[in-house]
C-alpha cells in the first residue's frame, strides 16, 4: 500500500459512519496500512473537552449563538488538525475521520452567513481538505425503519422530527453535488459488508487520481 489518504465520513445521525469507518480501517490495516481512526468534534484531549461542552445537555440553544457554536467546533477542529491529523498524514499514516468540515457546512451552515462559514472553515482547517469524503445517505424514514427492524434504540433519532433529518440530508446532498471530485455518495441502506466493498473500490480509484 503506497499513498496514504485523509478520508472523512459524513452523513446524518446514526447513518452508519462509525461502523463503516471501523470496518474499512480493519481492511486497510490487513493490507499493512497504518491507520489513525479519529472523530469530530474530538480526536485530541482539548477537542474532546470541547465536544463535551457542545454535547452537554445542560446547555441549550439560547446559551450559545450559531456563530459561537461554529467557533467552538472550529477551535476543536484546529487543535485536531494541528495535533493529530496533519502530523499523522506527514508520518505516512492514513487518517479516517468520523465527520469533518461538511458536518459544519450541513449543520451550522444553515444558521450563519456563507462568508462567516468560509472564514471560520479556513482558520479551522488551515486549508486541509480530505482527499476523499464518503457521504452515507438514506431517506430518514427508511433509516428509522431499519433501526426499528433491528431492535435498535430509536430515541435519539426520534428526538428530532423527520423533517429536521430531511433538511440535514438535503444539505449534505447539495454539498456533495458541489464537490463531486471529493465527495462520493453511498446508499447507507446497504449491508455493512457491501458498504466496505464499495468504499474500498472508491479508495482504489482515489489513489490512482492523487498519485
Ligand atoms: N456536529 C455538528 O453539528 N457540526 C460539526 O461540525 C460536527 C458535528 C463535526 C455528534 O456527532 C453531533 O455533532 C451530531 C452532528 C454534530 N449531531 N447531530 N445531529 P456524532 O458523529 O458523534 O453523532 P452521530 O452522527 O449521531 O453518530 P453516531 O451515533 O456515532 O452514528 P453513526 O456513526 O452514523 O452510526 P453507527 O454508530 O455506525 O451506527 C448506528 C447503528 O446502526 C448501530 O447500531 C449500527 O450497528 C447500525 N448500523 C450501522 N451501519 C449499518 C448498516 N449498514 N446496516 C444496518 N445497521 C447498521
Amino acid at each position: 500500500m503506497t499513498k496514504n489518504l485523509f478520508i472523512s465520513f459524513e452523513g446524518g445521525e446514526g447513518v452508519g459512519k462509525t461502523t463503516l469507518l471501523t470496518g474499512l480501517a480493519s481492511r486497510l490495516e490487513g493490507r499493512g496500512a497504518d491507520v489513525v481512526r479519529t472523530r469530530e468534534p474530538g480526536g485530541t484531549p482539548i477537542a474532546e473537552a470541547l465536544r463535551n461542552v457542545l454535547l452537554d445537555p445542560r446547555f441549550n440553544e439560547e446559551d450559545a449563538s450559531p456563530t459561537t457554536e461554529a467557533l467552538i467546533l472550529a477551535a476543536a477542529r484546529r487543535n485536531h488538525v494541528e495535533q493529530k491529523i496533519d502530523p499523522a498524514l506527514k508520518n505516512g499514516n492514513w487518517v479516517l475521520c468520523d465527520r469533518y468540515i461538511d458536518s459544519t457546512r450541513a449543520y451550522q451552515g444553515s444558521r450563519i452567513s456563507g462568508s462567516d462559514l468560509e472564514k471560520i472553515e479556513a482558520l479551522a482547517t488551515g486549508g486541509l481538505l480530505p482527499d476523499l469524503t464518503i457521504l452515507l445517505d438514506a431517506e430518514p424514514s427508511d433509516l428509522l425503519e431499519r433501526r426499528q427492524q433491528r431492535g435498535q434504540n430509536t430515541d435519539r433519532f426520534e428526538r428530532r422530527s423527520i423533517e429536521y433529518h430531511r433538511t440535514v440530508r438535503k444539505r449534505f446532498l447539495n454539498i456533495a453535488s458541489a464537490e463531486p471530485h471529493r465527495i462520493v455518495v453511498l446508499n447507507a441502506l446497504q449491508t455493512p459488508d457491501e458498504l466496505i466493498d464499495a468504499a474500498d473500490e472508491i479508495i482504489t480509484s482515489t489513489i490512482t487520481k492523487v498519485e
